[in-house]
Protein backbone atom coordinates (compact mmCIF):
# COMPACT_ATOMS: atom_id res chain seq x y z
CA UNK A 1 0.00 0.00 0.00
CA UNK A 2 1.17 3.41 -0.78
CA UNK A 3 2.48 5.42 1.90
CA UNK A 4 0.01 8.82 1.98
CA UNK A 5 2.54 11.94 2.50
CA UNK A 6 0.02 13.56 2.89
CA UNK A 7 -1.50 11.93 5.96
CA UNK A 8 1.55 13.14 8.36
CA UNK A 9 2.28 17.08 6.39
CA UNK A 10 2.62 18.23 10.48
CA UNK A 11 5.05 15.83 11.65
CA UNK A 12 7.35 16.21 8.46
CA UNK A 13 7.02 20.27 8.80
CA UNK A 14 10.36 21.66 9.64
CA UNK A 15 9.14 24.98 10.47
CA UNK A 16 10.19 24.90 14.05
CA UNK A 17 13.83 25.55 12.90
CA UNK A 18 14.90 29.22 12.91
CA UNK A 19 14.48 30.43 9.18
CA UNK A 20 14.50 27.07 7.68
CA UNK A 21 10.53 26.76 6.83
CA UNK A 22 10.50 23.79 4.06
CA UNK A 23 7.49 25.61 2.90
CA UNK A 24 8.07 26.52 -1.01
CA UNK A 25 9.92 29.31 -1.45
CA UNK A 26 7.69 30.50 -3.90
CA UNK A 27 4.86 29.54 -2.58
CA UNK A 28 3.03 33.46 -1.30
CA UNK A 29 -0.36 31.16 -0.52
CA UNK A 30 0.88 29.46 2.48
CA UNK A 31 -2.78 29.93 3.58
CA UNK A 32 -5.18 27.34 1.54
CA UNK A 33 -2.35 25.63 -0.90
CA UNK A 34 -3.10 22.57 -2.43
CA UNK A 35 -1.00 20.06 -1.41
CA UNK A 36 1.20 19.43 -4.26
CA UNK A 37 2.79 22.64 -3.35
CA UNK A 38 4.04 20.63 0.19
CA UNK A 39 6.04 18.40 -2.37
CA UNK A 40 9.46 18.21 0.31
CA UNK A 41 6.99 16.32 2.41
CA UNK A 42 6.96 13.58 0.97
CA UNK A 43 7.93 10.47 3.11
CA UNK A 44 10.30 8.43 0.47
CA UNK A 45 12.19 5.86 2.12
CA UNK A 46 12.31 3.76 5.16
CA UNK A 47 15.35 5.80 6.64
CA UNK A 48 13.20 8.89 6.10
CA UNK A 49 10.05 6.84 8.04
CA UNK A 50 12.45 5.71 10.69
CA UNK A 51 13.60 9.44 11.16
CA UNK A 52 9.54 10.58 11.92
CA UNK A 53 9.45 7.96 14.64
CA UNK A 54 6.29 6.97 13.10
CA UNK A 55 5.33 2.66 12.44
CA UNK A 56 3.73 2.11 9.25
CA UNK A 57 0.92 0.86 11.59
CA UNK A 58 0.72 4.50 12.94
CA UNK A 59 0.93 5.79 9.71
CA UNK A 60 -2.03 4.00 8.17
CA UNK A 61 -3.88 5.31 11.20
CA UNK A 62 -3.49 8.90 10.12
CA UNK A 63 -4.07 8.28 7.05
CA UNK A 64 -7.55 6.94 7.61
CA UNK A 65 -7.94 10.15 10.31
CA UNK A 66 -8.49 13.48 8.35
CA UNK A 67 -4.82 15.41 8.84
CA UNK A 68 -4.13 17.79 10.88
CA UNK A 69 -5.15 21.37 9.88
CA UNK A 70 -6.61 20.22 6.28
CA UNK A 71 -9.78 19.97 5.42
CA UNK A 72 -10.72 17.36 2.58
CA UNK A 73 -12.88 18.64 -0.46
CA UNK A 74 -15.73 16.55 -1.96
CA UNK A 75 -13.40 16.35 -5.04
CA UNK A 76 -10.68 15.00 -2.85
CA UNK A 77 -8.61 17.85 -3.04
CA UNK A 78 -6.60 18.72 0.32
CA UNK A 79 -6.32 22.51 1.18
CA UNK A 80 -5.27 23.90 4.07
CA UNK A 81 -8.53 24.80 6.57
CA UNK A 82 -9.05 28.33 7.31
CA UNK A 83 -6.43 29.95 10.07
CA UNK A 84 -7.87 31.28 13.21
CA UNK A 85 -6.40 34.42 13.93
CA UNK A 86 -7.30 37.06 17.90
CA UNK A 87 -6.22 40.20 16.75
CA UNK A 88 -6.36 42.73 19.56
CA UNK A 89 -7.72 46.47 19.43
CA UNK A 90 -9.05 45.23 15.52
CA UNK A 91 -11.25 48.54 15.54
CA UNK A 92 -9.57 50.38 14.13
CA UNK A 93 -6.06 51.73 12.83
CA UNK A 94 -3.38 49.00 12.06
CA UNK A 95 -5.83 46.15 13.63
CA UNK A 96 -8.66 46.52 11.61
CA UNK A 97 -6.59 47.07 8.53
CA UNK A 98 -4.72 43.59 8.81
CA UNK A 99 -8.09 42.02 9.30
CA UNK A 100 -9.43 43.18 6.40
CA UNK A 101 -5.99 41.98 4.55
CA UNK A 102 -6.41 38.46 6.08
CA UNK A 103 -10.01 38.41 5.58
CA UNK A 104 -9.97 39.31 1.82
CA UNK A 105 -8.01 36.38 1.19
CA UNK A 106 -10.93 33.95 2.25
CA UNK A 107 -8.39 31.86 4.32
CA UNK A 108 -8.31 33.32 7.87
CA UNK A 109 -11.53 33.36 10.02
CA UNK A 110 -10.60 37.34 12.42
CA UNK A 111 -11.34 37.38 15.76
CA UNK A 112 -11.78 40.99 16.42
CA UNK A 113 -10.75 41.65 20.10
CA UNK A 114 -12.18 44.91 21.09
CA UNK A 115 -13.27 46.63 24.31
CA UNK A 116 -16.09 48.41 21.81
CA UNK A 117 -18.28 45.54 20.44
CA UNK A 118 -20.32 47.80 18.20
CA UNK A 119 -17.33 50.18 17.13
CA UNK A 120 -15.81 46.69 16.06
CA UNK A 121 -19.15 45.58 14.33
CA UNK A 122 -19.49 48.40 12.31
CA UNK A 123 -15.68 48.94 11.76
CA UNK A 124 -15.61 45.33 10.25
CA UNK A 125 -18.74 46.62 7.82
CA UNK A 126 -17.56 49.83 7.27
CA UNK A 127 -14.41 47.80 5.79
CA UNK A 128 -16.11 45.40 3.97
CA UNK A 129 -15.14 42.43 5.60
CA UNK A 130 -17.55 39.70 4.76
CA UNK A 131 -19.86 38.68 7.74
CA UNK A 132 -18.23 34.79 7.49
CA UNK A 133 -14.80 35.77 8.32
CA UNK A 134 -14.91 37.45 11.57
CA UNK A 135 -16.19 37.38 14.88
CA UNK A 136 -16.08 40.05 17.41
CA UNK A 137 -15.62 39.23 20.92
CA UNK A 138 -15.50 41.49 23.71
CA UNK A 139 -11.74 42.38 25.26
CA UNK A 140 -10.68 45.14 27.65
CA UNK A 141 -7.02 44.71 28.14
CA UNK A 142 -7.28 47.42 30.55
CA UNK A 143 -8.84 44.92 32.80
CA UNK A 144 -7.31 41.64 33.96
CA UNK A 145 -10.86 40.27 34.82
CA UNK A 146 -11.80 40.92 31.02
CA UNK A 147 -8.71 39.35 29.62
CA UNK A 148 -9.58 35.74 31.81
CA UNK A 149 -13.47 36.63 30.86
CA UNK A 150 -12.21 37.07 27.02
CA UNK A 151 -9.77 33.68 27.33
CA UNK A 152 -12.68 31.49 28.59
CA UNK A 153 -14.97 32.99 25.98
CA UNK A 154 -12.63 32.03 23.86
CA UNK A 155 -11.46 28.70 24.57
CA UNK A 156 -15.65 27.63 25.44
CA UNK A 157 -16.22 28.87 21.84
CA UNK A 158 -14.39 24.79 20.98
CA UNK A 159 -12.40 26.81 17.99
CA UNK A 160 -8.40 26.64 17.27
CA UNK A 161 -6.12 29.08 17.65
CA UNK A 162 -3.69 29.55 15.17
CA UNK A 163 -2.34 32.83 15.55
CA UNK A 164 -2.49 35.93 18.17
CA UNK A 165 -1.69 39.44 17.16
CA UNK A 166 -1.07 41.71 20.18
CA UNK A 167 -1.84 45.09 18.67
CA UNK A 168 -4.39 47.32 20.85
CA UNK A 169 -2.48 50.25 22.71
CA UNK A 170 -3.35 53.30 24.03
CA UNK A 171 -0.79 56.13 24.09
CA UNK A 172 -1.26 59.63 26.40
CA UNK A 173 1.13 62.13 25.09
CA UNK A 174 -0.64 64.92 26.56
CA UNK A 175 -1.57 63.74 30.08
CA UNK A 176 -1.25 66.02 32.92
CA UNK A 177 -1.47 63.09 35.59
CA UNK A 178 -1.80 59.42 34.79
CA UNK A 179 -4.55 57.13 34.58
CA UNK A 180 -5.15 53.58 35.82
CA UNK A 181 -6.41 50.73 34.81
CA UNK A 182 -8.76 48.14 36.48
CA UNK A 183 -6.24 46.73 38.70
CA UNK A 184 -4.39 49.65 39.54
CA UNK A 185 -1.60 50.06 36.87
CA UNK A 186 -0.30 53.16 35.05
CA UNK A 187 -2.69 52.78 31.86
CA UNK A 188 -0.45 53.01 28.83
CA UNK A 189 1.98 49.98 30.65
CA UNK A 190 -1.03 48.21 32.09
CA UNK A 191 -2.78 47.60 28.69
CA UNK A 192 0.01 47.68 26.19
CA UNK A 193 2.25 45.40 28.42
CA UNK A 194 -0.03 43.61 31.54
CA UNK A 195 -3.08 43.17 29.12
CA UNK A 196 -1.44 41.54 26.40
CA UNK A 197 1.27 39.92 28.51
CA UNK A 198 -0.96 37.71 30.55
CA UNK A 199 -3.57 37.20 27.51
CA UNK A 200 -0.35 35.90 26.05
CA UNK A 201 0.13 33.67 28.68
CA UNK A 202 -3.11 32.01 28.81
CA UNK A 203 -3.62 31.60 25.33
CA UNK A 204 -0.19 30.13 24.95
CA UNK A 205 -1.59 26.71 25.95
CA UNK A 206 -4.14 26.76 23.11
CA UNK A 207 -1.24 27.76 20.25
CA UNK A 208 0.56 25.07 21.38
CA UNK A 209 -2.02 22.45 20.71
CA UNK A 210 -3.09 24.61 17.28
CA UNK A 211 -2.53 21.81 14.50
CA UNK A 212 -1.66 24.28 11.95
CA UNK A 213 1.52 24.27 10.20
CA UNK A 214 2.77 27.94 11.46
CA UNK A 215 1.28 29.21 15.09
CA UNK A 216 2.63 32.26 15.44
CA UNK A 217 2.40 34.73 18.48
CA UNK A 218 3.07 38.29 17.37
CA UNK A 219 3.35 41.42 19.32
CA UNK A 220 3.25 45.46 17.63
CA UNK A 221 6.64 46.77 18.70
CA UNK A 222 7.66 50.08 17.40
CA UNK A 223 10.53 52.28 16.17
CA UNK A 224 10.02 54.99 18.99
CA UNK A 225 11.08 52.30 21.44
CA UNK A 226 14.32 51.64 20.06
CA UNK A 227 16.86 54.03 20.82
CA UNK A 228 19.45 52.97 18.27
CA UNK A 229 17.49 55.04 15.61
CA UNK A 230 16.40 58.80 15.11
CA UNK A 231 12.65 58.60 15.86
CA UNK A 232 13.64 56.38 19.33
CA UNK A 233 16.07 59.65 19.99
CA UNK A 234 13.34 62.09 20.22
CA UNK A 235 12.75 63.03 23.68
CA UNK A 236 11.10 61.78 26.26
CA UNK A 237 13.46 58.23 25.45
CA UNK A 238 12.49 55.28 26.74
CA UNK A 239 14.28 53.33 29.54
CA UNK A 240 13.23 51.00 31.70
CA UNK A 241 16.11 51.40 34.35
CA UNK A 242 16.03 48.24 36.87
CA UNK A 243 12.46 48.26 36.89
CA UNK A 244 12.05 49.78 40.04
CA UNK A 245 8.38 51.12 39.54
CA UNK A 246 7.17 48.51 37.91
CA UNK A 247 8.29 46.29 40.73
CA UNK A 248 6.87 48.70 43.05
CA UNK A 249 3.31 47.77 41.53
CA UNK A 250 3.12 50.73 38.73
CA UNK A 251 0.18 52.31 41.13
CA UNK A 252 1.93 55.41 42.60
CA UNK A 253 0.70 55.18 45.97
CA UNK A 254 3.95 53.47 47.70
CA UNK A 255 6.06 53.74 44.03
CA UNK A 256 6.31 55.44 40.90
CA UNK A 257 3.68 54.93 38.29
CA UNK A 258 6.77 54.36 35.57
CA UNK A 259 8.97 51.53 35.20
CA UNK A 260 12.33 53.67 35.90
CA UNK A 261 10.86 54.81 39.35
CA UNK A 262 10.27 58.13 37.07
CA UNK A 263 8.18 61.09 37.10
CA UNK A 264 4.85 60.31 35.07
CA UNK A 265 5.48 60.93 31.27
CA UNK A 266 2.59 59.60 28.94
CA UNK A 267 4.61 59.60 26.03
CA UNK A 268 7.34 57.95 27.66
CA UNK A 269 4.94 55.24 28.81
CA UNK A 270 4.17 54.43 25.81
CA UNK A 271 7.59 54.29 24.49
CA UNK A 272 8.57 52.42 27.52
CA UNK A 273 5.53 49.92 27.26
CA UNK A 274 6.58 49.25 23.53
CA UNK A 275 10.01 48.25 25.00
CA UNK A 276 8.21 45.83 27.39
CA UNK A 277 6.33 44.53 24.36
CA UNK A 278 9.28 43.76 22.07
CA UNK A 279 11.36 42.00 25.31
CA UNK A 280 8.23 40.17 25.75
CA UNK A 281 8.36 38.69 22.65
CA UNK A 282 12.31 37.67 22.98
CA UNK A 283 11.33 36.23 26.12
CA UNK A 284 8.85 33.90 24.87
CA UNK A 285 11.19 32.78 21.99
CA UNK A 286 13.39 32.07 24.43
CA UNK A 287 10.85 30.01 26.85
CA UNK A 288 9.04 28.66 24.51
CA UNK A 289 9.99 28.12 20.65
CA UNK A 290 12.13 24.86 20.84
CA UNK A 291 9.30 22.97 22.87
CA UNK A 292 6.16 24.15 21.27
CA UNK A 293 7.36 25.27 17.43
CA UNK A 294 5.30 28.44 18.13
CA UNK A 295 6.85 31.50 15.96
CA UNK A 296 7.60 34.69 18.26
CA UNK A 297 7.64 38.02 16.16
CA UNK A 298 7.43 41.70 16.65
CA UNK A 299 7.72 44.56 14.06
CA UNK A 300 7.89 47.85 13.17
CA UNK A 301 4.67 48.47 10.54
CA UNK A 302 6.19 51.67 9.24
CA UNK A 303 4.55 55.40 11.13
CA UNK A 304 0.85 55.25 10.12
CA UNK A 305 0.64 58.55 11.17
CA UNK A 306 -3.02 58.83 10.44
CA UNK A 307 -4.33 56.25 12.75
CA UNK A 308 -6.80 56.69 16.33
CA UNK A 309 -3.45 56.53 17.92
CA UNK A 310 -2.60 60.48 18.36
CA UNK A 311 -6.54 61.17 19.45
CA UNK A 312 -5.13 62.98 22.21
CA UNK A 313 -2.49 64.61 20.94
CA UNK A 314 -3.20 68.47 20.38
CA UNK A 315 -4.75 69.39 17.13
CA UNK A 316 -1.75 71.01 15.47
CA UNK A 317 0.15 67.86 16.13
CA UNK A 318 -2.52 65.56 14.15
CA UNK A 319 -2.32 68.18 11.24
CA UNK A 320 1.14 68.41 10.85
CA UNK A 321 2.37 64.79 11.60
CA UNK A 322 0.84 63.24 8.84
CA UNK A 323 2.63 65.69 6.59
CA UNK A 324 5.76 65.33 8.26
CA UNK A 325 6.43 61.89 8.09
CA UNK A 326 5.12 61.74 4.91
CA UNK A 327 7.87 64.49 3.01
CA UNK A 328 10.21 64.87 5.40
CA UNK A 329 11.14 61.53 7.78
CA UNK A 330 9.40 59.33 4.40
CA UNK A 331 8.57 57.16 7.08
CA UNK A 332 4.88 57.22 5.95
CA UNK A 333 2.89 54.18 5.46
CA UNK A 334 -1.11 54.19 5.03
CA UNK A 335 -3.24 52.15 6.90
CA UNK A 336 -3.98 49.87 4.37
CA UNK A 337 -0.18 48.85 3.73
CA UNK A 338 0.62 48.85 7.31
CA UNK A 339 -2.34 46.09 7.50
CA UNK A 340 -0.38 44.31 4.30
CA UNK A 341 2.74 44.15 6.02
CA UNK A 342 0.84 42.98 9.38
CA UNK A 343 -0.89 40.14 7.56
CA UNK A 344 2.74 39.04 6.37
CA UNK A 345 3.88 38.63 9.66
CA UNK A 346 0.49 36.71 10.39
CA UNK A 347 0.70 34.26 7.01
CA UNK A 348 3.57 34.28 5.27
CA UNK A 349 5.68 31.29 4.75
CA UNK A 350 8.78 33.27 4.46
CA UNK A 351 8.29 34.78 7.88
CA UNK A 352 8.56 31.85 9.83
CA UNK A 353 11.70 32.81 12.20
CA UNK A 354 11.06 33.37 15.67
CA UNK A 355 12.48 35.87 17.42
CA UNK A 356 12.30 38.24 14.86
CA UNK A 357 11.88 42.26 14.63
CA UNK A 358 10.76 42.69 11.58
CA UNK A 359 10.55 46.03 9.38
CA UNK A 360 9.47 46.99 6.27
CA UNK A 361 12.52 49.06 3.64
CA UNK A 362 11.63 51.78 1.00
CA UNK A 363 10.15 49.24 -1.21
CA UNK A 364 8.46 47.61 1.07
CA UNK A 365 10.06 44.68 1.16
CA UNK A 366 10.37 43.29 4.82
CA UNK A 367 13.97 42.39 6.50
CA UNK A 368 14.79 41.57 9.81
CA UNK A 369 15.44 44.49 11.88
CA UNK A 370 18.26 45.01 14.69
CA UNK A 371 16.53 46.56 18.10
CA UNK A 372 18.05 48.52 20.45
CA UNK A 373 20.53 47.73 23.33
CA UNK A 374 17.95 48.11 26.37
CA UNK A 375 15.03 46.12 23.80
CA UNK A 376 17.43 42.98 23.12
CA UNK A 377 18.57 42.65 26.86
CA UNK A 378 18.50 39.22 27.86
CA UNK A 379 18.84 39.61 31.49
CA UNK A 380 15.82 42.74 31.65
CA UNK A 381 13.57 40.36 29.32
CA UNK A 382 14.24 38.18 32.22
CA UNK A 383 13.27 40.15 34.78
CA UNK A 384 10.29 41.88 33.26
CA UNK A 385 9.00 38.52 32.49
CA UNK A 386 9.09 37.60 36.11
CA UNK A 387 7.96 41.60 37.83
CA UNK A 388 5.07 41.23 34.95
CA UNK A 389 4.26 37.48 36.19
CA UNK A 390 3.69 38.78 39.90
CA UNK A 391 2.09 41.57 38.75
CA UNK A 392 -0.70 39.72 36.74
CA UNK A 393 -0.97 37.22 39.44
CA UNK A 394 0.66 34.07 37.84
CA UNK A 395 3.54 33.54 39.83
P1 LIG B 1 -5.38 52.90 16.92
O1 LIG B 1 -5.69 53.82 18.03
O2 LIG B 1 -6.06 53.10 15.63
O3 LIG B 1 -5.67 51.40 17.37
C1 LIG B 1 -5.50 50.98 18.69
C2 LIG B 1 -6.54 49.96 19.01
O4 LIG B 1 -6.36 49.53 20.37
C3 LIG B 1 -7.97 50.50 18.92
O5 LIG B 1 -8.74 49.54 18.25
C4 LIG B 1 -8.39 50.62 20.36
O6 LIG B 1 -9.77 50.42 20.58
C5 LIG B 1 -7.61 49.48 20.97
N1 LIG B 1 -7.54 49.58 22.42
C6 LIG B 1 -7.10 50.60 23.16
N2 LIG B 1 -7.26 50.33 24.46
C7 LIG B 1 -7.80 49.10 24.55
C8 LIG B 1 -8.21 48.28 25.60
N3 LIG B 1 -8.13 48.68 26.87
N4 LIG B 1 -8.73 47.06 25.33
C9 LIG B 1 -8.86 46.66 24.05
N5 LIG B 1 -8.49 47.40 23.00
C10 LIG B 1 -7.98 48.61 23.25
O7 LIG B 1 -3.80 52.94 16.75
P2 LIG B 1 -2.81 52.14 15.77
O8 LIG B 1 -3.57 51.33 14.82
O9 LIG B 1 -1.85 53.12 15.27
O10 LIG B 1 -2.04 51.20 16.80
C11 LIG B 1 -2.00 49.81 16.67
C12 LIG B 1 -0.65 49.31 17.12
O11 LIG B 1 0.36 49.79 16.24
C13 LIG B 1 -0.24 49.75 18.52
O12 LIG B 1 0.35 48.66 19.18
C14 LIG B 1 0.81 50.82 18.27
O13 LIG B 1 1.73 50.90 19.32
C15 LIG B 1 1.44 50.28 17.01
N6 LIG B 1 2.20 51.23 16.22
C16 LIG B 1 1.58 52.29 15.64
C17 LIG B 1 2.31 53.17 14.88
C18 LIG B 1 1.69 54.34 14.22
O14 LIG B 1 2.42 55.10 13.59
N7 LIG B 1 0.37 54.55 14.33
C19 LIG B 1 3.74 52.99 14.66
C20 LIG B 1 4.28 51.83 15.34
C21 LIG B 1 3.53 50.97 16.06
P3 LIG B 1 -10.87 51.57 20.29
O15 LIG B 1 -11.13 51.51 18.82
O16 LIG B 1 -12.03 51.10 21.10
O17 LIG B 1 -10.29 52.85 20.74
MG1 LIG C 1 8.78 60.75 15.12
C1 LIG C 1 13.21 58.86 10.55
C2 LIG C 1 12.62 59.63 11.38
C3 LIG C 1 11.41 59.38 12.15
C4 LIG C 1 10.50 58.35 12.14
C5 LIG C 1 10.50 57.13 11.27
C6 LIG C 1 9.52 58.62 13.13
C7 LIG C 1 8.46 57.78 13.45
N1 LIG C 1 9.81 59.83 13.71
C8 LIG C 1 10.97 60.32 13.12
C9 LIG C 1 11.62 61.50 13.42
C10 LIG C 1 11.16 62.49 14.27
N2 LIG C 1 10.02 62.43 15.00
C11 LIG C 1 11.81 63.77 14.52
C12 LIG C 1 13.12 64.23 13.89
C13 LIG C 1 11.02 64.44 15.41
C14 LIG C 1 11.28 65.82 16.02
C15 LIG C 1 10.65 66.85 15.22
C16 LIG C 1 9.90 63.60 15.71
C17 LIG C 1 8.86 63.95 16.56
C18 LIG C 1 7.81 63.07 16.90
C19 LIG C 1 6.76 63.31 17.85
C20 LIG C 1 6.51 64.56 18.63
N3 LIG C 1 7.68 61.79 16.39
C21 LIG C 1 6.62 61.25 16.99
C22 LIG C 1 6.05 62.14 17.87
C23 LIG C 1 4.95 61.50 18.49
O1 LIG C 1 4.18 61.93 19.34
C24 LIG C 1 4.89 60.08 17.98
C25 LIG C 1 5.24 59.16 19.10
O2 LIG C 1 6.32 59.17 19.62
O3 LIG C 1 4.33 58.31 19.46
C26 LIG C 1 4.75 57.44 20.49
C27 LIG C 1 5.98 60.03 16.93
C28 LIG C 1 6.37 59.04 16.05
N4 LIG C 1 7.45 59.17 15.21
C29 LIG C 1 7.54 58.04 14.44
C30 LIG C 1 6.48 57.16 14.80
C31 LIG C 1 6.24 55.81 14.19
C32 LIG C 1 5.77 57.78 15.78
C33 LIG C 1 4.51 57.25 16.40
C34 LIG C 1 4.05 56.06 16.81
C35 LIG C 1 4.76 54.94 17.52
O4 LIG C 1 5.93 54.86 17.67
O5 LIG C 1 4.05 54.07 17.86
Amino acid sequence: MALQATSILPSSLSIHKEGKSNLSGKDTSFYGVSFAEFSPLVVRNKRELKTQRLSVGQIRAQTAATSPGVNQSTQGKKTLRKGNVIITGASSGLGLATAKALADTGKWHVIMACRDFLKAQRAAKSAGIGKENFTVMHLDLSSLDSVRQFVDNFKRSGKPLDVLVCNAAVYQPTAKEPSFTADGFELSIGTNHLGHFLLSRLLLDDLKSSDYPSKRLIIVGSITGNTNTLAGNVPPKANLGDLRGMAGGLSGTNSSVMIDGGEFDGAKAYKDSKVCNMLTMQEFHRRYHEETGITFASLYPGCIATTGLFREHIPLFRLLFPPFQKYITKGYVSEEESGKRLAQVVGEPSLTKSGVYWSWNKTSASFENQLSEEASDVEKARKLWEVSEKLVGLA
